[in-house]
Order: C-alpha cells, then structure tokens, then sequence
C-alpha cells in the first residue's frame, strides 16, 4: 500500500511537454509559452491534468534549455514571466498542476555564476564548479569528447558531463546548495506543483567513479537538502537518475526518506535496442517482463513508479518495439494500455497520443541535437557517412523533437513562419487533425484510457496480478481493490487464441472493437473488461 501522499500522486497525468516544439504563437519558429496556453484544453481534453515543462528558463540553447544561463527568468524566445504567471493561472483554473525542469547538475558557461568563477579563485564564485590544475580522470563527456575544459582565463580545467558550454556545478560548496535551495522557493511560490529534477544522480560525485561519477558520497544528504524541507512537502518530484536496482530506488524514494516523491526507471527504455544508436531485434514480451519486476518491487516497497514510454530524449517507443507503419494505431494503442493502467504515475509525451514515430532524414544537416552531432562526428571514424546517417535516425534525440504536427500542411500548424528544426518526416500522414478525424484515433483511445484509470481507483492502489506465464506472447493482468476487479489483455505481436482464466463482462475498452475476453486476438489488440 502506497502511504496517503503518494496514493494522491497516483491521480496526476502528466502531459510532457517540450516547449520549442509544441505551438508557436508569433511566428518566430519556435514554440513558446502563449502557444501552450492557447493548447491547453487540447491537453486537458486528452485526460492529463498536469503538464511537465522541459526548461525554459534563460538560455543560449545550446542543449536547448538544460544549459541556463538564469534560473529565474524565462528564455526569451518562449516569453516573458508574465507569460509565465499566465500559464500558471491559466492551468490552476482549469484545475491542473505545472511540473517545472530543474537543472541543478550544470549551469550554461554564459550564467552570471561561471563568468564570474572563470575571473579567479578568490571570489565569492570561485568554488561554484569543479575546477582543477589538470583533468581529475579520463571521464568522457556525454556529448562526446573529453568531460574535462581547459579555460584560459581561469588557467585550470573545469567538469563538464555534457556539452562543453554546460559546466557542471560544486554541490560540496554549500553556496551552491544554498543557490538552488532558492531556485525551487522561488518557483514554489510563484505557483510550480512540482519538479522534474535534471540528472539528479550526479549532483554528488566520486571521482573514482568511471560512470562520470554519479552517485556520489553526498547524494542523498544533497537531495535531502533541497526536497527534505517542510516548505516543500506538499510538492511532487521526479528525478531522472540511472538507478538501476529496487534498493538503489527505496533509497531516494521510500516515504520516509525525505527526497524524492518518484524516479524516472529507465530500464525498460533499452527494448529493441542494443545501444542508443543501434536496433535490436525485440519483442513486446521483454517490455512486460521488465514493467512486472519494478511493478512487483515497487509494490513490495510502497515506492510510487512511474508510467513512461516516451520522452525528449528518445526515440518513438512504437518505432523501437511496435509496428509503426501498417499497425500503428495497433501498436501506439496497446503499449499505453499496456503501461497506462499498471500502477504508478502516467507521462505522457506531446505526440504520444496520436501515434507519434520517429523520423527519418537523408541529411546530417536536418539534425540539431548536440548529442547525434558529437556521435555523428565521432562514428565517421569508425564507418562510412551512410551508416553513421543510419545511426543517428534510428537514436537521436531529434526524433522526439520536430514540431508537434498539428494538422497535414506545410507547417503543420506549428507556426507561420520558419520552423526552428525541420517537420517530421512524417507529419503529412501523421497529424493531430488527422487523427482526430480517422476512425482509428490513437488521441480518442488515449481519451478513454485516461478516463478509465482516473475514473476508477482501482486503477491507482489496486493489488496487481500477472496472469501471463513467462512463455506466453500476451501481457494479461488485473487489477483488485475490495471486491473489484478488472482484467487488462495485451496482446503482442502475433495473432492467437486467448482464454482469459477468468470470468468477464463485455469489454470496458478496446482498441478493435472486441467484445469478448476469449477468442481470436489480431496482433497488439487489447481490451479491458471487470471480472464478475
Ligand atoms: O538527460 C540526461 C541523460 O543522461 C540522457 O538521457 C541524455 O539525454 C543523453 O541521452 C545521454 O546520452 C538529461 C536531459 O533529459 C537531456 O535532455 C539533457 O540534454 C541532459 O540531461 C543534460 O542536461
Ligand atoms: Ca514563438
């Protein structure tokens, strides 16, 4: 049983959203702050009743947003803070919640704090990063390249885990603590219900640590620091973090820790591929597989999961493990039924919901994100541009990133003007418009799964029951709270006979149009139905 804080967690749904690519508002080319508000019923219509924010503070955009260069104020190209201030009224009236992007692991080198710890060693800022006389290890930068820069004005080396102009901040300088301490008041009163917490593994770091040092000897005490305070008890927190084992998560997330109220779990985003840039054959059998054992373990340690498939940083899950051409509407629809109704909190990422892929592009000049260029540059030693091309459409990050198709046009209703990366290659056939209207609409059926999870609390802290065996080719579970309960058939990839070992009304929910729980199941149909 999850303590009472977290069962309330259970009733949010998240909509993801990454602000320079969901609706531009003055034909600039880039989303901003005025284009989502003017979504946000589109979003509220979906079913989601909380939005997480990727950061859109000030910046110079290097790693678009996670590199600030002010914590408190907001990137121009996105508005203004009394946009801001709208959007925060503009959600609480219709009765939803603002998860905002904290960046706490590295500030951009433009932010006042770096311009003035690069000046000398005996400043008020001196100690803000992590300099030394010479690289402290042969850490590699997640970009690619050396972690380590040397700075002239400075005369030393300073860290950075990611792209050379996103230096990584001193976490054992208590002022740094104390500067971020601030940061989350300041949006905590300004209205922020909560916060996605930006690589929150590596705000403490051993050194010795070849994984560029992630959690290091301080984490916990640090993250107690920022979230363990009675100011901020009400709010919910996610963090992104590499953890890898259930103990690992009770650790940052037990009830009575005082960190965090959740963790992003990334294990199950490996399916299909064999590293980021290279497709692996997969079946949807690994997906479940990895989703029972954190289900069961998080249950065991009253830990509230979270639902994901999705996000700025990968590439389509339906391109990766699903059908995403002849069967999308398949595929889209039976993974979120698969995930969405399991326990935990659900994200959903912008383009989710009508059956997003992920692209694909003949040129290396249609790609923007930091990351595949640094590859890109560091494959072309290794193979031929083709292949590397190859690469880079099956893992970059872009692939999540091109403006939000809102219908079949040119700029698909993105923008008036020039968008800021290129459309999906995609957004002809895939578009918000057509979705709407197709009588496969993947948005409708995310509609009335959201509605059947909020509208049925059997769905938030109801025991979990697998009834697949390990060697079967569909994910069957059900849900049970007192004398409720309810049955969740996934098939996956073939078609075949199911008998569900229980008895069932006429499906609740399904995505072809079944009635009966036995009988014939075409590939990735589901349905949903209350045992009675
Ligand atoms: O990502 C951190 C991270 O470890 C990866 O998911 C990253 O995107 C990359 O794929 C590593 O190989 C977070 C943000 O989600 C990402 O967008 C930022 O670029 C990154 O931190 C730096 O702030
Ligand atoms: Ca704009």
């Amino acid at each position: 049983m999850l303590c009472d804080r977290y069962r309330d967690f259970t009733r949010l749904v998240v909509y993801q959203i990454y602000p320079r690519s969901f609706m531009d508002s003055n034909g600039d080319g880039i989303g901003d702050l005025q284009g989502i508000i003017s979504k946000l019923d589109y979003i509220k219509g979906l079913g989601a009743n909380a939005v997480w924010l990727c950061p859109c503070f000030k910046s110079p955009n290097d790693d678009n947003g996670y590199d600030i260069s002010d914590y408190r104020d907001i990137m121009d190209e996105f508005g203004t803070m009394a946009d801001m201030d709208q959007l925060i009224e503009e959600l609480h009236s219709r009765g939803m919640k603002l998860i905002l992007d904290l960046v706490p692991n590295h500030s951009s080198t433009s932010h006042r704090w770096f311009r003035e710890s690069r000046k000398g060693r005996d400043n008020p800022y001196s100690n803000y990063y992590v300099w030394a006389d010479k690289p402290l290890n042969d850490w590699k930068a997640a970009f690619g390249g050396s972690a380590w820069e040397y700075d002239e004005m400075r005369g030393q080396y300073y860290l950075h885990s990611f792209a050379v102009s996103q230096a990584d901040l001193n976490w054992d300088e208590p002022a740094v603590r104390q500067e971020m301490i601030d940061i989350i008041d300041f949006w905590v009163n300004k209205g922020a219900d909560g916060f996605r917490i930006d690589v929150v593994d590596s705000i403490s770091k051993d050194y010795s640590n070849p994984n560029r040092g992630k959690f290091g000897p301080h984490l916990h005490e640090y993250i107690r620091t920022l979230f363990g305070r009675e100011e901020v008890s009400h709010i919910f927190t996610v963090g992104e973090s590499n953890v890898k084992d259930i103990e690992e998560l009770v650790r940052h997330c037990g009830a009575d820790r005082g960190e965090l109220t959740s963790l992003f779990v990334f294990d199950h985003m490996d399916v299909g591929r064999s590293d980021k840039f290279t497709p692996k054959e997969d079946s949807l059998k690994s997906l479940r597989d990895i989703l029972v054992y954190w289900q069961q373990e998080t249950d065991r340690n009253e830990i509230l999961y979270t639902l994901f498939t999705d996000n700025h940083d990968q590439p389509a899950m339906i391109s990766r493990i699903g059908n995403d051409s002849e069967l999308r509407y398949e595929s889209a629809t039976d993974i979120a039924t698969m995930m969405y109704l399991l326990k935990g909190v659900p994200f959903i990422y912008q383009g989710q919901e009508i059956g997003q892929t992920s692209a694909h592009f003949d040129d290396i000049n249609d790609f923007d994100d930091v990351e595949s260029l640094g590859h890109y540059k560091e494959m072309l030693e290794r193979m031929s541009p083709e292949e590397a091309l190859e690469k880079v459409n099956f893992g970059s990050r872009d692939n999540a990133r091109h403006p939000m198709p809102w219908d079949g046009s040119e700029k698909c209703g993105f923008t008036e003007g020039e968008p800021w990366l290129a459309m999906h290659s995609r957004s002809a056939e895939i578009n918000v418009e057509k979705d709407l209207s197709s009588d496969k609409s993947v948005y409708r059926f995310y509609q009335k799964l959201l509605a059947l999870r909020t509208g049925n609390d059997v769905f938030l802290d109801g025991d979990l029951d697998v009834l697949s065996a390990a060697e079967d080719d569909h994910f069957i579970y059900t849900r049970t709270l007192g004398d409720e309960k309810w049955v969740v058939v996934c098939n996956f990839e073939k078609e075949q006979d199911i008998r569900v070992p229980l008895e069932c009304g006429k499906a609740m929910l399904s995505n072809l149009g079944r009635e009966d729980a036995d009988g014939t199941y075409l590939p990735y149909e589901c349905a949903v139905f209350r045992a009675v």
